[in-house]
């Protein structure tokens, strides 16, 4: 949109801030239903677009996807896993999810492509997202007539809205303008990163393997066919410097195993980067006219691949109780969305952090925990039950 356009806009229905997978999916949402909303976000189209981070989606977020009509793409290039492995010292089985959840699966799909295509949509159905807008601010979010302003190429931005969703992520401006009296906050913050790196390389298998190893966690997985996504359990001060491409191909070798290392494909790494791990709560999800969904309200470690179909879960409850509002005018479920986001959302929290601490390596992981760790995947292998447990929240637990 030109920048006369965006700056024109004064007044919409849902004003929502960030345009990452939880704010694009909710204007969707929305625009389906015929509500309108108005997306700003910070940075740049080519850098949101450039983004590497999820790939791997529940059941719950592809229906999303079906549901607004997004979904060409995924389903034409999407992969869908029946399982994935789990190996311990070389000590490897697989987890079937088709078979342990009564016929679920999950989508290998990159973030990155869904928020390109999500961005497609809303240019081809004309529903505004103004990128490089900065400074946002939430203004009157207390009263019944918020607004969020903003400055673009030096102009002044100012849309009036029933409600702002606050979708700008873990550092974003939204949750920062809830009063911290308001707020209560949970966070564990993890002694270790993922230093991850994406190559054109085919899959060293043709599903996901997750590692414990002695010497730390690994992870592989993939973006299509041709394209690998591994990650290393890493010092939170470990220097991408130090880690020439070799020695990460050998360290996953390692870790992964030999089955794993014998099918591994070696090449140039195309992106190379280490997130830190953190579990983060903010509580409620809620303050007058803002709602919180995504990142900006938690974090989880990406070892369950919650975070992102945590964010499409967040924004499907949300809006629903928008629509429900704009239909017959009800607050109910604008009143009880924090509730039941949350209710969902300490599910995935749970098992995002049992699965951490069962594969990863921590600074007193001393040589009983270490057996605990081995004992618990051994118990994992033989036992329906405790594999029907991890299963079903890998998958995704119900959107009630
Ligand atoms: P996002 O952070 O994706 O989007 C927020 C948007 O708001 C951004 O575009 C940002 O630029 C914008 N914004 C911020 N402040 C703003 C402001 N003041 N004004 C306007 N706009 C503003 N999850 C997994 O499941 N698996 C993974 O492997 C995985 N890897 C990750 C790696 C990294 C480095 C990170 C940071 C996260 C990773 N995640 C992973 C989690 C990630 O996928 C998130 O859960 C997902 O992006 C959440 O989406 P949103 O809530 O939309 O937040
Ligand atoms: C990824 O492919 O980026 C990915 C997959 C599964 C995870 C975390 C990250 O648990």
């Amino acid at each position: 949109m030109k920048t006369r356009e965006t700056t024109r806009l004064s007044r919409t229905q849902v004003a929502i801030i960030g345009a990452g997978p939880a704010g694009l999916l909710l204007q969707q949402l929305l625009h389906v239903a015929g509500v309108e909303s108005v997306v700003l976000e910070q940075r740049s189209r080519a850098y949101v677009e450039s983004r590497i981070r999820a790939g791997v989606l529940e059941q719950g977020a592809v229906d999303l996807l079906d549901r607004i009509g997004v979904n060409a793409r995924m389903r034409r290039e999407g992969l869908v896993h029946d399982g994935f492995s789990l190996v311990a010292d070389d000590d490897r089985f697989r987890v079937n999810l088709r078979d342990l959840t009564g016929g679920m699966n999950v989508m290998v799909y990159g973030q990155t492509e869904m928020t390109k295509d999500l961005i497609e949509a809303a240019e081809l159905r004309g529903t505004p997202v103004i990128f490089e807008a900065e400074g946002v601010a939430l203004h009157g979010v207390d009263g019944d007539r918020p607004f969020v302003t903003w400055r673009k190429d030096g102009q002044e931005g100012r849309l009036v809205c029933d409600f702002i969703a606050g979708c700008d992520g873990f550092h974003g401006v939204s949750r920062q303008s809830i009063p911290q009296r308001d707020l209560t906050t949970y966070e564990r913050v993890y002694p270790f990163g993922w230093l991850g790196i994406l190559a054109d390389v085919p899959p060293c298998d043709h599903e996901l393997i997750y590692a414990n190893h002695e010497r730390g966690f690994a992870l592989a997985s993939m973006r299509s066919e041709t394209r690998s996504r591994y990650y290393l359990q890493a010092p939170m001060d470990v220097k991408l410097s130090d880690w020439p491409d070799e020695r990460i191909w050998d360290e996953l070798a390692v870790r992964l195993g030999p089955a794993a290392a014998a099918n591994m494909r070696r090449g140039s790494s195309i992106e190379k980067s280490v997130a830190g791990l953190r579990s983060f709560v903010a509580e409620p999800m809620r303050w007058h006219r803002l709602f919180l969904a995504g990142d900006a309200a938690h974090i989880v470690p990406p070892t369950g691949a919650k975070g992102l179909n945590l964010a499409a879960s967040d924004v499907h409850f949300l809006s629903e109780a928008l629509l429900a509002y704009y239909g017959s005018g009800s607050t109910s479920a604008l009143d009880a969305y924090s509730g039941r986001a949350l209710k969902r959302i300490w599910k995935a929290e749970r098992f995002s952090w049992w699965f951490t601490g069962l594969t990863h390596r921590f600074p007193d992981t001393d040589a009983f925990s270490r057996r605990m760790q081995i004992a618990e995947l051994d118990y994992i292998k033989e036992s329906r039950a405790a594999q029907v447990t991890i299963a079903e929240n890998y998958v995704g637990l119900p959107l009630s």
